[in-house]
């Protein structure tokens, strides 16, 4: 038995953010039907993967996604009609090439993506498989580390701090559950901090607090003391991650930076190199994406010769989850891992392909949710199926980024004794 699409229809719904963002249903024809829905990000690398945007002022501010919706019901739908639905290569290979484009700015990646996903979905649905097993295979046990978003800065809030995330990993706990209650721990112990040194504590887009500081590194201090304050020690039970976001304070001139929301002012890529030391040398970080700009790649080949053994260089917008760059980046000694952004790239296959190129290359990936969510779960599936050891889903508040979080405790508690946990 075979299972052939029946039907592909997609509808505009909202993202966390309340903006217009695309979900996909697939039909199958034993009656079966499975939905995904689309992320959006805020701080986006110049080579991702195009969102098509009505720009229909009158609608949504312009962000309205009818158009996308209408790529997938009239131009998509009727060519996979009857295509075996475990095909996803081939499924994803079809879209690419009735697109046609180099960066899905045709149909638009979100109505590609849309498909993809629920494809995927619905050949789970019709193996009978959980996705994380259909697209992992049966050795699929690994629950990734969460790295938990507990303050946010850049683009991502409104307030004094020029890194985007500071993320709290549990990193050395039995298991995801115990990991992710002391991380949340935390994040509840940072609440008491600010509100009792007067800081504000509402959130930012990922659901981390974002507060006013007096520097980007009072913030790595205030975290050390929720660590400890929580009962945790800091870089043995819980560490940091970092995601600089550095494309979003660079000047116009390569290589040089101005931190605008701090007040920092002007550095160099060799000043941001030192501070990288500096910070690494003082606080137990473990991770850093993104610490120079898209385009800094000696930047970035600079900070991985220095930093690179000690900590992991994750490269976001500078790869966008593209095997193109990603390449490029290996040769070049720019990064010891990738992030992996499903909607970077824009079909689940070659998600998968830069997840591979990373392993073959002793990369680590990272898997990453958007800052504009939904309550789709499908990426707690996908890094357990990609077996990359790490997440980053944000905080534990706002509940598309809980339904992750969730979702994973599920899938830990099926495997039982069988699971993983362990930083890599
Ligand atoms: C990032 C992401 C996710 P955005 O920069 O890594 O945290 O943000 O989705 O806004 O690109
Ligand atoms: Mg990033």
């Amino acid at each position: 038995m075979m299972g052939r699409i029946a039907a592909v229809r997609a509808m505009e719904i909202l993202d966390s953010r309340g903006n217009p963002t695309v979900r996909v249903f697939v039909e199958l024809d034993d009656g079966s039907v499975s939905a995904a829905s689309v992320p959006s990000g805020a701080s986006t690398g110049e080579n991702e993967a195009i969102e098509l945007r009505d720009g229909d002022k009158k609608r949504y501010l312009g962000k309205g996604v009818l158009r996308a919706v209408a790529n997938v019901n009239t131009r998509i739908a009727p060519e996979l009609i009857g295509m075996d639905v475990t095909r996803q290569v081939e499924i994803d290979r079809r879209l690419i090439e009735m697109d046609g484009t180099g960066n899905k700015s045709a149909l638009g990646a979100n109505s590609i993506l849309g498909v993809s996903m629920a494809v995927a979905r619905a050949a789970a649905s019709f193996c009978r498989l959980p996705l994380y097993r259909y697209l992992g295979g049966a050795g699929a046990r690994r629950i990734p580390v969460p790295a938990m978003n507990i303050i946010n800065g850049g683009e991502h809030a409104d307030n004094s701090v020029d890194i985007q995330e500071f993320m709290a990993v549990p990193l050395g706990a039995p298991s995801f559950a115990e990991g992710l209650r002391s991380v949340a721990e935390t994040f509840h112990t940072l609440k008491k901090i600010l509100k009792s040194k007067g800081l504000a504590t509402s959130v930012g887009d990922e659901g981390g607090f974002a507060p006013n500081l007096t520097s980007n590194e009072a913030a790595l201090e205030i975290i050390v003391q929720a660590i400890e304050q929580a009962g945790y020690r800091p870089g043995e039970d819980i560490a940091i991650a970092l995601d600089s976001a550095a494309s979003s304070f660079a000047t116009d001139t390569p290589g040089t930076y101005n931190l605008v929301w701090s007040g920092a002012g002007e550095m160099t890529s060799a000043e941001i190199v030192a501070m990288g030391e500096k910070w690494v040398e003082k606080y137990p970080i473990v991770s850093w994406e993104d610490p120079l700009a898209e385009n800094d790649w000696e930047g970035f080949a600079d900070f991985t010769r220095r930093l690179g053994e000690r900590i992991e260089v994750v490269g976001d917008d500078i790869f966008v989850t593209n095997t193109r760059y990603i390449e490029r980046g290996i040769r070049a000694g720019a990064a010891n891992s990738a992030l992996i952004k499903l909607n970077q790239i824009g079909t689940v296959s070659e998600t998968i392909d830069a997840v591979r190129m990373c392993r073959d290359a002793g990369w680590r990936s990272f898997i990453s949710h958007r800052s504009g969510e939904t309550e789709d779960t499908f990426l707690a599936d996908f890094a357990v199926a990609m077996d990359a050891g790490q997440l980053k889903t944000g905080s534990a508040c706002r509940s598309e980024r809980i339904a992750k979080y969730n979702r994973l405790l599920e899938i830990e508690q099926e495997l039982g004794d069988r699971a993983l946990y362990s930083w890599k």
